[in-house]
């Protein structure tokens, strides 16, 4: 092979223009948005039966985000959102990557382009295979690929030198099937996304309350008394739970923001199903907004739990709710003398808020039973993320507000089938009893060994004790830290293998030899030999529902994932005893092995079948804690952050635009903060930029340091934004190359992706 391809976008700028901060989000902006993707994308005819079908109940599950659609009444032709309407437009999209194409492009070439670029080139029509020292994919016959792959993966020295990757739109069926196949191979190597993402509210949470997932119901938002929205932007990222929220406003529940940024959509809101609202002012949807530093989130909620005590302890019963603390859990007297070590003096600075501010947010707490918290990635991508969940869980329990409409615990989920993938066993860290139930009905001896999760996957390529990456979905390039060391890492590989709708970058940088295999989405029929099929999915409250695409695949030659996995293990396991090509010929029988081995699925094909789909069972939500160590839900003790930054160097957060799906770029605007055309832009305080001697829209370099390594990323625009001092933004993936793979966070190894120190330099 020549040069190698690039792993990062070029430093290009893309002229910049910045507009006002918008006062209000959705309303008709966001639906003239939406459209305009849609017409561009797909084309008007084929657009509008593609938005008629999303989220509906005989429909396909939107490939956006895990929100949950209203268990009742669905809004004709308009339960999506604009950023829904992108996600399919975007999977839909009439542009096509051929064989052709991949002939007159080099990956060298195709790797100096933007990412926004590479994804506008289309959706993948023909299996491809890149062999070893060639510049250019060529096209391979779907036998040949599952050949070679089975090949490599045959001659490994140990089935553990696999990495077996997922992103979360994978459905129940293909995930389940796809990890069985994994583990009938011989490997627990099966890192998601989740490792990015959710990984540190899973492991606060199965710790405190016995369960991984959330305890609300969309229904519970109408019951809230005070909803706490912290370390989450749903107006760009979860645009349907403004909804909820507006649901909770209209019945006199209060909400609370915490964020260091003014998220728009959070601020004010124009319901985009009732076009008589369109105009005029809109909702306000915030009643109280703390402006926290970035990393202050455990400083902030302890000096309110320390304000709770303090109240508690001058008058009794007015705050703590001790029938609930004493019946259903364990550790107050060890969390409340933990709290008396801290002074609020100490604590405050990490917050940059007033005691004012706090002492009106832990009176809303204090004058409110039933309390939900809803959070999402700038509370779990810290190096204390853990800490900080389980500090807000120390909240809900004080007050009893858990395991009782109107009150619990909601993160929220990213990807549309992420909270499912783990349900059907997408983890490096299976329990025992799931593999005992996988051994029971698909006789083998399913490995005990924990797997790789994601940054010791990229560890082990890294060190060549990994040798084949395959990728079910997603673009682990673009999406993973350190961008330049994993680059190397994936470079190591024999063999890299992607299972793809769009192209990405993840194409462009692979090992010696790289497959790409095109599959369906999910706005596509599905056509098996028993007749048409459709996929499971479960939502970020736990709710399991049928998926159906309803438009002619893009390409004759796609394959679904399911039939892919069933192929692939098919060729590749010689001793299996599983009926692969059955169980691919018709779902139904794969959805009778997922009810014979995880728990809560009884009766699934008949349950699936419903509109709108079941419940899982979930423990918290039924206030019954006994799956913790304890038996109760447990309090625990959580540390602040401990970074402290030097003179010159400033906290910097990596966060999404508005027009873009994590490594998928819509577009090149963030409307909501006023930013037109370009993605190479620094957020930062005013006064931060005079101490520097900046101007708008002067040009910097960035780089960050870590363990006195230093990494680089140049040409990015500072813009004077509402943010803390010594705060600062820009967007991922472009800045994923200064996060440092070992800056994670304890126990759930989740990247530090928002506590990233950098310094800043005038080029
Ligand atoms: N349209 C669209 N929808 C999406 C996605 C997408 O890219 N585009 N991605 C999907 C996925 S996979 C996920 S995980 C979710 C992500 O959803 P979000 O978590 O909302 O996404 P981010 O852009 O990472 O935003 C993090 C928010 O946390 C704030 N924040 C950062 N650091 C801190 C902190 O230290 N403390 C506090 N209190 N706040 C902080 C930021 O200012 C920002 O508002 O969205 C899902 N939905
Ligand atoms: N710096 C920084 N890094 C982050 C984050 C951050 O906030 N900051 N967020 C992290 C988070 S929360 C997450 S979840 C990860 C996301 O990590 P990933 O899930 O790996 O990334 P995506 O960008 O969602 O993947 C997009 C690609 O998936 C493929 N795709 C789309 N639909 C389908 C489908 O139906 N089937 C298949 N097989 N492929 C499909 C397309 O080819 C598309 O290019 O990134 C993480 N990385
Ligand atoms: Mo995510």
């Amino acid at each position: 092979m020549s040069k190698n391809p690039k792993e990062q976008p070029p430093e290009k700028l893309t002229g910049i223009q910045l507009t006002k901060v918008p006062e209000t989000s959705v309303g008709i902006k966001a639906i003239l948005s939406a459209l305009t993707h849609v017409k561009s994308e797909v084309g008007i005819v084929k657009g509008i039966s593609l938005l008629k079908n999303l989220n509906q109940k005989n429909g396909f599950d939107c490939p956006g985000c895990a929100w949950p659609d209203p268990d009742e009444k669905r809004a004709f032709l308009a339960e999506y959102c604009e950023n829904g309407a992108k996600a399919v437009a975007e999977e839909a999209t009439k542009n096509k990557v051929t064989p052709l194409f991949f002939a007159t492009n080099s990956i060298q070439e195709l790797s100096e382009l933007s990412d926004y670029e590479i994804g506008k080139s289309g959706r993948i029509t023909h299996p491809m295979y890149l062999p070893e020292g060639k510049n250019n994919y060529e096209e391979i016959s779907w036998s040949k690929a599952f050949h070679l792959i089975a090949e490599e993966l045959n001659t490994l020295n140990s089935p553990d030198e696999a990495i077996f990757y997922t992103s979360g739109r994978t459905s129940n069926e293909a995930a389940f099937l796809y990890q069985l196949f994994v583990r009938q191979f011989g490997t627990n190597n099966l890192p998601d996304c989740s490792n990015m993402c959710h990984e540190s509210s899973g492991a606060a949470l199965s710790e405190t309350l016995g369960i991984g997932k959330g305890s609300v119901t969309l229904d519970d938002f109408n019951h809230a008394d005070l909803v706490i929205v912290i370390g989450q932007n749903p107006g760009t990222n979860h645009p349907r739970m403004l909804t909820a929220l507006s649901e909770t406003k209209k019945r006199g529940g209060k909400i609370m923001t915490i964020n260091p940024l003014p998220e728009v959509g959070l601020m004010n809101y124009k319901d985009p199903q009732n076009p008589l609202k369109w105009f005029g002012k809109g909702q306000d949807l915030t009643d109280l907004f703390l402006q926290v530093k970035i990393n202050g989130d455990v400083a902030l909620l302890k000096i309110i739990l320390k304000l709770m005590k303090e109240k508690e302890d001058a008058e009794p019963n007015s705050v703590f709710n001790h029938q609930f603390i004493q019946e259903k859990t364990a550790g107050i007297d060890d969390l409340l003398k933990d709290l008396d070590t801290y002074s609020i003096d100490y604590l405050i600075p990490q917050t940059g808020l007033s005691i004012e501010k706090i002492k009106e947010a832990a009176s809303l707490i204090i004058n409110n039973d039933k309390v939900i918290i809803c959070w999402a990635m700038g509370l779990t991508q810290h190096k204390n993320a853990v800490d900080n969940i389980r500090e807000v869980v120390n909240i809900l329990l004080l007050k009893g507000s858990i395991g009782k409409k109107g009150a619990g615990t909601c993160p929220v989920r990213g990807h549309s089938n992420v909270q499912g993938d783990r349900t059907m066993g997408i983890w490096e860290r299976p329990k025992a009893s799931f593999l005992d139930s996988l051994e029971k009905e698909f006789k083998f001896k399913a490995p005990r060994k924990y797997g790789f999760d994601v940054v010791e996957a990229i560890e082990a390529m890294s060190q060549k004790k990994a040798k084949v990456f395959f990728g079910m979905g997603g673009n682990f390039i673009s999406a993973t830290p350190d961008t330049t060391f994993t680059a190397d890492a994936l470079r190591n590989c024999n063999l890299t293998v992607q299972v793809s709708t769009k192209l990405n970058r993840s194409h462009l940088i692979t090992g010696k030899k790289a497959l790409i295999l095109p599959c369906l989405g999910r706005s596509e029929k599905d056509y098996q030999t028993s007749g048409a099929q459709f996929v499971s999915v479960e939502n970020s409250m736990g709710v399991v529902h049928q998926s159906k695409g309803h438009l002619k695949p893009c390409s004759k030659e796609l394959m679904s994932e399911t039939a892919i996995v069933a192929n692939l293990a098919n060729v590749t396991l010689k001793n299996s005893t599983t009926n692969w090509i059955d169980l691919t010929n018709n779902y139904d029988l794969i959805r009778n092995k997922i009810e014979a081995t995880i728990p809560g699925f009884k009766n699934f094909n008949k349950r699936v079948r419903i509109k709108g789909g079941f419940y899982l069972p979930n423990n918290a939500r039924d206030n019954n804690f006994k799956t913790t160590t304890t038996g109760k839900a447990n309090f625990s003790i959580n540390k602040p952050s401990e970074i402290k930054l030097e003179n010159n160097q400033f906290m910097m957060m990596t966060i999404r635009t508005h027009d873009q799906y994590n490594t998928t770029i819509y577009g090149l605007n963030d409307r909501y903060r006023g930013v037109l055309n370009e993605r190479r832009v620094v957020f930062m305080n005013v006064d931060d930029m005079k101490i520097l001697g900046l101007q708008k829209l002067d040009l910097v370099d960035l780089t960050s340091h870590f363990n006195n390594e230093v990494r680089e990323a140049k040409g990015f625009l500072a813009i004077p934004y509402s943010i803390p001092k010594h705060c600062t933004a820009t967007y991922f993936p472009e800045a994923n190359v200064l996060v440092p793979l070992k800056s994670k966070a304890d126990i759930s190894n989740t990247p530090a992706s928002k506590t990233v120190i950098i310094t800043i330099k005038k080029k």
